[in-house]
């Protein structure tokens, strides 16, 4: 029998909205919904089917035998799982109270469930990846206009110029984006690219800048100078909408183009001509606040820069420009009805310290990393049991082998995956979630100037005895006595409860996949944006009240980032267009196209380490180190070494992805707790390493 099912991609957390063709129960072909993206897909969008008829992921819940990460694993029912998770946490709740479970999550658009689970239980500590992702981006965008990152989107299409700093829109791709950004380039826009070696990106700019690496807020401070000293900037704008301008006049006065250029490396006349564009394209110009930009000392200050480069283009609510993320409110309608808010917020102040030790922080997520410290020394209060969905801290967050020293003090440690996580491997039991294809998620509103709800249909029955989400969360709430927080037992229950205040009934979703909220683009009159900016002052702070009162400054000086070592390089990362952090690496399809990374290396540098081109090479850093190949190669700064985040695998059970290339988390010692005090970011970036030739060539050679 032949069908169709609207869902949503889930190889990358993107989640783009797709069109599943289905014949006998298997999946004859995906592609983009046609109304969205007009049927385009990536590649790890496309291997999903590889996924679905993949054997090495967890094929029933599994409970733990010997020792944690030891690999030894019994199949069990799913009561059997939820009622060895039930007893654990009881025990732990009766003897260090329900606030001693924490959960992670991914954000996007479905922890209202994962929320709703974790508060039923009465703990407030929920938290996700983004400490080790968006947190200083978000943060910067918070204090300058009281609005997170996800609050605004970027008319990237009609925009003459995109500026991008470590942002590597083409290749770290959202489709949607990625075909805006070429439509954008094809009607003769621009596009800066900033980085610190040459990408797919970089090479499709207009204009390609290689820094020094973690100087962008060199680059940035020297911009706004350029803009300040010609007077160019909105000045309507900003007299109406804008304080703290005068401080930043005064702030900017010694960091000239000039100086810029030196401390980046590059030729004045870069930055000079640049700047100059920059005034021809104002207003229609987005800089691109970046997703983690890279994770410096600075980077939040730099991630401030380019919010306030935005602000003096007056780009906000323009077409071409960066526009208020629009929600049903917006368009005179209701929104989806909420799981979370119908239950009562748990009392006890957060184990992370966010929104009391931390006031400047948004309280939402917290900071995974922090509660690391709490795990370690029991304070404010112990946590004894976390659950991770859709989370690999392992491979998130730096120096996994430090990560496991603590989360020994846990007592259960559930993973709730489609794959083996290097945290499921370590944990006591993985409840396997059915693949994306394989199930229905909660309705999610998809924010935006034309906002609309989304559905994912299960496109085809689980291949294994895997569950979707809402029904695994159901199963351990009614286990815990609190079923009746999840009001639902079937997903047709819970999405006409979601869709209540709304007046739209599940059949709305089957014609295109989704409901539009609006009839075209909502846009707020640009006159008139009282009351839309949310800080204390209800104005853009140039200099941010949260943060003075946290006793940090809002214009910080520059200080030049420390420089490698003689012998030592900094360690910098990034991704591949074809795969996703650590889950897409042993994907049978994605492998072949890209089975194990390497280091890139500047030519110099190569040379006098006598390192040739495909040569095996050492990356020793203190307590750790890794052996893969060298490319060698002039597009990258002579102080960074490069390698592609996710590698590395460690879990035998993925036959294809164990210990193919190298982890940059595992080479990241000693940086586990290394935060932005201000952006609430690790500093992944602050990693100098040693390269030298591997002896493995040696033995090759001889073997040969
Ligand atoms: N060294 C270093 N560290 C980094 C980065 C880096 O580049 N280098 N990148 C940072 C960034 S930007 C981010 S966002 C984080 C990402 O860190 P994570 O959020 O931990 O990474 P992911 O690999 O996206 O996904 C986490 C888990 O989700 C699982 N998963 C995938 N699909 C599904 C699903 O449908 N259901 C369920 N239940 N699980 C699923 C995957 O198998 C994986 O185990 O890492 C950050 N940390
Ligand atoms: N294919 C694919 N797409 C993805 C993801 C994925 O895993 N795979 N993940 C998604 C997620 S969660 C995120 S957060 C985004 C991340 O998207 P991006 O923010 O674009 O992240 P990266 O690919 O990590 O790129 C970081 C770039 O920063 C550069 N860099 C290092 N140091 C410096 C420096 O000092 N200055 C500058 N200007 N650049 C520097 C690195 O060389 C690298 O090219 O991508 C999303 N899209
Ligand atoms: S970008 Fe690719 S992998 Fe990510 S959600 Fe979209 S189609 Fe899927
Ligand atoms: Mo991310």
């Amino acid at each position: 029998m032949k069908k169709t099912a609207w869902s949503l991609c889930s190889m990358c957390s993107v989640r783009c909205p797709i069109k599943v063709e289905v014949e006998d129960n298997e999946v004859t072909w995906i592609e983009g919904n046609p109304k969205i993206l007009k049927g385009a897909l990536c590649a790890k969008g496309s291997a999903g089917t590889a996924l679905r008829d993949d054997t090495e992921r967890p094929q029933q819940p599994l409970i733990r035998k010997g020792p944690r990460g030891g690999g030894r694993w019994e199949p069990v029912t799913w009561e059997q799982a939820a009622d060895y998770i039930a007893d654990k946490l009881k025990g732990i709740i009766e003897k260090y109270g329900a606030k001693a479970i924490m959960l992670s999550d991914r954000g996007g658009p479905f922890p209202d469930l994962h929320k709703a689970f974790i508060h039923a239980l009465g703990s407030p500590n929920y938290s996700n990846h983004d400490s080790g992702c968006g947190r200083n981006v978000h943060h910067a965008s918070l204090s300058v206009y009281g609005l997170g990152r996800k609050d605004f989107v970027y008319d990237i299409k009609n925009s003459k110029h995109l500026v991008l700093f470590g942002r590597n829109i083409l290749e770290s791709l959202r489709i949607a984006e990625a075909n805006q950004v070429l439509d954008m380039l094809d009607a003769g826009g621009r596009m800066t690219y900033v980085d610190v070696r040459q990408t797919i990106t970089g090479l499709k700019a207009t204009r390609f800048i290689q820094v020094r690496p973690g100087t962008d807020y060199a680059l940035l401070l020297g911009l706004i100078h350029g803009l300040i000293k010609k007077e160019a900037y909105d000045k309507e704008f900003i007299e109406k909408y804008v304080t703290g301008f005068d401080e930043l006049v005064k702030f900017i006065e010694p960091y000239t183009p000039e100086w810029a250029a030196t401390e980046c490396g590059i030729k004045p006349k870069a930055v000079n001509d640049f700047i100059a564009e920059i005034i021809q394209d104002m207003p229609k110009i987005v800089f691109h606040p970046g997703w983690m930009l890279a994770r410096y000392r600075d980077s939040f200050y730099a991630s401030r820069a380019i919010q306030i480069l935005n602000v003096l283009c007056g780009n906000v609510e323009v077409k071409g420009g960066q526009i208020f993320a629009k929600g049903a409110g917006d368009c005179g309608k209701k929104g989806l009805k909420s799981l979370d808010a119908q239950i009562p917020k748990p009392t006890d102040p957060r184990a992370d310290g966010v929104g009391t030790k931390y006031k400047h922080f948004d309280k939402g997520p917290g900071l995974f990393h922090l509660f690391y410290d709490v795990m370690k020394t029991g304070e404010p209060y112990p946590i004894k049991a976390l659950f991770c969905y859709r989370h690999d801290p392992l491979n998130c967050f730096p120096d996994p082998e430090a990560q496991k020293a603590v989360l020994d003090n846990c007592d259960l440690l559930v993973s709730i995956d489609v794959h083996y996580s290097e945290f499921g491997w370590y944990s006591d039991v993985i409840l396997p979630e059915s693949m994306y294809l394989e199930r229905e998620s909660i309705l999610a509103v998809a924010k935006g100037p034309s906002p609309r709800i989304q559905i994912r249909q299960k496109a085809v029955e689980p291949k294994f005895n895997t569950k979707p989400s809402w029904e695994i969360f159901k199963l351990l709430a009614d286990k815990m006595g609190v079923g009746q927080r999840l009001p639902y037992n079937t997903i047709e229950e819970l999405w006409n409860f979601q869709l209540e205040p709304t007046g739209y009934k599940i059949e709305d979703f089957n014609e295109k996949g989704f409901i539009s909220l609006s009839d075209g683009p909502v846009m707020y009159d640009r006159n008139n944006l009282d009351g839309k900016f949310k800080t204390p002052s209800g104005k853009i702070e140039i200099i941010s009240q949260k943060l003075t009162d946290a006793g940090l400054p809002s214009l910080k000086p520059y200080e030049s980032p420390a420089k490698p070592e003689k012998g030592k390089f900094r360690l910098v990362f990034g991704r591949t267009a074809v795969n996703a952090h650590g889950h897409t690496i042993n994907n049978p399809l994605l492998f072949e196209l890209f089975p194990e990374n390497s280091l890139w290396i500047h030519k110099r540098e190569a040379t006098k380490l006598g390192i040739e081109d495909g040569d095996w090479v050492d990356v020793i850093s203190d307590g750790a180190s890794g052996t893969l190949r060298a490319t060698v190669t002039e597009f990258i700064h002579p102080e960074a070494v490069y390698t592609c985040h996710g590698f590395g695998r460690q879990i035998p059970a993925q036959t294809r992805a164990y210990g193919a290339g190298v982890s940059d988390s595992r080479l990241q010692t000693g940086l586990l707790m290394d935060m932005d005090v201000a952006g609430g970011g690790l500093n992944l970036c602050e990693k100098f390493v040693t390269v030298k030739r591997s002896s493995k060539n040696m033995k090759r050679r001889v073997e040969l």
